[in-house]
Order: C-alpha cells, then sequence, then structure tokens
C-alpha cells in the first residue's frame, strides 16, 4: 500500500525510478528495519537489495510486489547490475541522505546513468501522515512517557544528580517495553535548563532550583517527546512568572492546531504571544516538529517555513523562554493533529510542579 501511494506520487512528480537510501524510509516502505539495505522503486515494479545476513528475514517481510535482489559484492555493484537489467537510463536519488562520497562511488558503477537528486523527500511527506497503527502505537509511546513522568516524580529528591534521573529514564523505559530512549534524554537543573539542548552531568538537584526534563522514547519503532520542568523544594518567583507565559503559549498554539492550518502561522501564535510579553528574544527554536519513526520529521513547525498541517499528523507543540545564567522552561507535548481540531497524547501534569 505504502509502496503504491509512493510509486503515484513519484509519477507525479516525474521522479522515478527512485533510488531509495535512507533505513528509516525503507523501513516505513518494506517493513524492513535491518542495517543494509537499497530500495530501487519503479514504474512496473519495486527491488530491495540487501546481503546473506538479510535474505531470510528481508523475504519474511517485505511487500509482496517487492523483488529481493542478494547483494553479493558491493552495494553499488548490486544497485548498478539491477539498474543495467532493467536498462534503466536515469535514476532519482535522495539528495538530504546520501553523502559526497557515495554518490561519487554511485557515479562511477552507474557511468552511463543520469543521476537526478530529489531535494523534497517524497516518502517524508507520506510518513508525516500515519495510519491508526502508528497512531495506536505513538499513543502507547507516550503513555510510556506519562508513566515515566510520574515516577521520575517519586524518584527526584535533592541530591540526587541530572546523571543519575537520566539513567532513571532510560532504564524505566527499557523496562516497559522501549528498545531505547528516542534520545538522550535532556536533564537540566538550575542554570543550565537555560540551554535548550543541555547535556546531564554529575550534578545534584538543588533546592529551590528548577528542573527540565525532556525525554520520548521508542515504542515498536515509534516515538514519543515530552517536556516538563518542574520546581524542587520552593518556587522561584520570576520562574514562575516564565512558566505561566510559556504555559499560556503552548494553551494558545494547542487550541490553534487544526487540519488546514500553516504551520509558520502555528509557530507564530505562541511566538507572538511570547513576545508580547518580552521574551521573543528569548525563544529561540522552532514551536515544534513531527515525530514518528523518526523523533524529528516532517513537517517542521518554524517561523517562515510553511506547509499545511493535515489530519492525523503526529506533531510537538514545544514553546520555551531561555534567560542565560538563570534558567529556562520549556513544555511540550506531542499531539494528534485531527479532523476536529487536535488530541493530547502526552498527559503529564503542566500544572506548577514542586517537589
Ligand atoms: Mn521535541
Amino acid at each position: 500500500m505504502r509502496l503504491k501511494r509512493l510509486r503515484k506520487e513519484l509519477i507525479k512528480r516525474g521522479a522515478i525510478p527512485y533510488l531509495i537510501t535512507d533505513l528509516k524510509n525503507i523501513k516505513y516502505l518494506t517493513g524492513f528495519s535491518g542495517s543494509n539495505g537499497y530500495l530501487i522503486v519503479s514504474e512496473k515494479n519495486s527491488i530491495f537489495i540487501s546481503d546473506s545476513r538479510y535474505e531470510e528475514y528481508a523475504k519474511s517481510v517485505i511487500p509482496e510486489d517487492c523483488e529481493f535482489f542478494l547483494q553479493e559484492g558491493n552495494a553499488f555493484e548490486a544497485i548498478s547490475s539491477t539498474i543495467k537489467k532493467r536498462g534503466i537510463k536515469e535514476i532519482y536519488v535522495e539528495a538530504s541522505n546520501i553523502t559526497l562520497a557515495f554518490h561519487s562511488e554511485l557515479k562511477k558503477a552507474l557511468s552511463k546513468v543520469k543521476i537526478v537528486p530529489v531535494i523534497d523527500d517524497p516518502v517524508a511527506d507520506l510518513r508525516a501522515i500515519k495510519d491508526e497503527n502508528e497512531i495506536s502505537l505513538i499513543k502507547e509511546a507516550c503513555a510510556i512517557t506519562d508513566r515515566c513522568f510520574d515516577h521520575l516524580l517519586q524518584f527526584i529528591k535533592p541530591g540526587v544528580t541530572e546523571w543519575d534521573i537520566s539513567v532513571e529514564i532510560d532504564y524505566f523505559f527499557k523496562r516497559n517495553g522501549c528498545r531505547s530512549c528516542a534520545f538522550d534524554p535532556i536533564v537540566a537543573s538550575g542554570s543550565g535548563s537555560s540551554m535548550p539542548h543541555y547535556k546531564p552531568e554529575n550534578k545534584k538537584i538543588e533546592p529551590g532550583g528548577i528542573l527540565l526534563i525532556d525525554m520520548g522514547c521508542v515504542f515498536q519503532g515509534y516515538n514519543s517527546d515530552l517536556t516538563r520542568t518542574i520546581f524542587i523544594d520552593k518556587i522561584d518567583p520570576a520562574l514562575a512568572e516564565i512558566y505561566e507565559i510559556v504555559f499560556q503559549a503552548q494553551s494558545k498554539a494547542l487550541n490553534a492546531v487544526k487540519p488546514g492550518l500553516d504551520t509558520g502561522k502555528l509557530d507564530s501564535v505562541a511566538r507572538n504571544f511570547i513576545t508580547q510579553k518580552g521574551y521573543g528574544e528569548n525563544f529561540g527554536h522552532g514551536l515544534g516538529h513531527g515525530v514518528g519513526i523518526d523523533i524529528h520529521e516532517s513537517p517542521a513547525i518554524k517561523k517562515n517555513i510553511s506547509s499545511k498541517l493535515k489530519k492525523n499528523m503526529v506533531i510537538t507543540i514545544e514553546p520555551g523562554i531561555y534567560i542565560p545564567g538563570r534558567g529556562g522552561v520549556r513544555i511540550e507535548d506531542t499531539v494528534l493533529v485531527s479532523q476536529q481540531g487536535f488530541e493530547v497524547l502526552t498527559k503529564s501534569s503542566k500544572d506548577l510542579i514542586v517537589i
């Protein structure tokens, strides 16, 4: 089904045959999740190339309309022999995934074939809209992440370190059926929270400080993403004021989410509010991103990037305000774009939490 939809799109774009090298795209299209594979989608059929380590597995998962080709030498020989056999004169490739080295080797192997880069990834557009099964897996990933946050509220005490919390997150996810974290958790205490992508250190959680936790898991191949910012022991009034602004910015953005809305406009809903409150300069990153097989995928929800929200996209809404040397607040949920508007999939409390 997915291959058929892609083929239709490639024909529409005139970008066929198409060589797919991104393993996440291959996984989405064929179900194959090994470490070596190449997929060629042409007008009539699809060919999947992999080596003998994966032969039995690949044949058991790839769709019926996809032919398996055994790679015996290197990948370029395999790609070139499948292409030559079919008399292909021109092949489209994923510009954002292949390296210069890959391109130059491919060019050598396909000396008579024109290689055309495709910049706007057609598979990313398909992946952005989730089917029912994908939505239920993301919902489960989000539910596990919420349970992890509940668990952390018991686990976190003054004296534990950022690193302890980060290890506990990883352990919780793995204990609860996840393959891994979606990304290295961000556990930023005190002034470290002003750095949006801070790395946890062996630093103790101090009473009176703030603690920002950004985490997600991978459940059966699908990611979740959640950020909460909490207060340790007592509330710092200046940061509590910032918390309220971020909370309201996030609520406003959430309430704007619906099919048809421009993603650049959605970013501006939160950004304009934060700017009005005087913190525009302190919200440097985009409002959100798509979530699925990758933790960051289409659509990007950023200033000056225009695309339309569609039903069954899963995105994050994550405004933040960061005051260098002082601290930062970010609140993030994973959200489903629904027919009526939106459904928040991460359900952890956004009340001001003090532990
Ligand atoms: Mn995120």
